[in-house]
């Protein structure tokens, strides 16, 4: 089995910097040597770039960065494209969210080619359901989803060849919602399974429910893992805390239920945000989680810590 990694260092989609420096936190955690470990072929193919970018501005006065997210986007498709035809499951290390809308298209484009349809698992605190037009913020890390869905409103991104239909995704960790946001999940009867909903039947019942959705479909299944889904008291390196996320063993038992499934063709990390850390303790977290995707079972763990 392969992996191809490569870094984004993206943070002008979200409101406070130091997501830049989340994909070489990974790479001092030792993302590639755990994949290694675990028996898998691992190229880092390192970080894309953007040239400097000229400010665009935009009908909503709250958006920044435009231009940057732009070239992003640009930079991103092709680059995520080909990790996903010349390895098993590749890793995109961000990077803030807005990263996304780059990397899905990316695979998706490779799903079209071998004619599947492409599922995606959104898990974070935050639907990033937001236009350009809707958006309070102006930060573009709650944008991608949207635009990936192919919703009306992204003029100024890049066109679209590949869109998501809005009936493959499914969101779990969902715990802080606008309004915009709200209307569109309702309109596009999406799969929504906000912390109550984990809270009453726990996260294996929507996951497999999923899965065998996406089992049926003979779909390509892609991960987007936003560090916020996580409870900020276990994944403090984010920029956008909200009470009451998933916990450690949430958290792990998903990323080994998804592993059994053997339908993950691709995985995002983001919003890591190394600078409001401790000792990269949120970095290992997300390389621990990476490693039960990619295989390592609780028995290895006990002979690693006990043997
Ligand atoms: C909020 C927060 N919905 C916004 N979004 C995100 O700014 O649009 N935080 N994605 O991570
Ligand atoms: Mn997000
Ligand atoms: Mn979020
Ligand atoms: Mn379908």
């Amino acid at each position: 089995k392969s992996t191809v990694l490569f870094g984004v260092p993206v943070e002008t989609g979200a409101s406070q910097r130091g997501c830049l420096m989340g994909p070489a936190s990974l790479r001092t955690a030792g993302l590639p040597q755990t994949l290694s470990a675990l028996g898998w072929s691992v190229e880092d193919r390192g970080d894309v770039q953007i040239a400097p970018q000229e400010i665009t501005a935009h009908a909503n006065p709250a958006v920044h960065n435009l231009s940057e997210t732009r070239a992003w986007i640009e930079a991103l498709e092709p680059a995520a494209y080909a990790a996903a035809r010349d390895s098993d499951l590749p890793v995109f290390m961000g990077g803030d969210h807005s990263m996304s809308a780059g990397t899905v298209p990316g695979v998706a484009r490779r799903a079209a080619e071998e004619g599947r349809p492409l599922f995606v698992l959104w898990l974070d605190a935050h639907p990033d359901l937001h236009t350009l037009d809707t958006t309070e913020s102006g930060n573009l890390h709650g944008t991608p989803v949207a635009y990936f869905t192919g919703q009306a409103g992204f003029e100024a991104y890049p066109a679209l060849t590949n869109a998501v239909a809005p009936e493959h995704m499914c969101f779990i960790g969902i715990r802080s919602v606008d309004p915009a946001e709200q209307d569109r999940i309702q309109r596009f009867e999406m799969d929504v399974q906000d912390m109550r909903a984990i809270d009453e039947t726990g996260v294996l019942v929507p996951l497999r429910a999923f899965l065998e959705r996406v089992r049926a479909a003979n779909g390509r299944l892609h991960v987007s893992f936003d560090v916020d889904f996580l409870d900020p008291g276990i994944a403090p390196a984010v920029g956008t805390t909200v009470p009451g996320g998933a916990t450690f063993r949430e958290a792990h038992l998903i990323m080994e239920t998804l592993c059994d499934s053997g339908l993950v063709g691709s995985l995002d990390l983001v919003e890591l945000n190394p600078f409001l850390d401790e000792r990269g303790r949120t970095a290992k977290l997300l390389c621990d989680l990476t490693a039960s995707l990619f295989g390592r079972r609780v028995l290895d763990r006990m002979t690693r810590s006990f043997g």
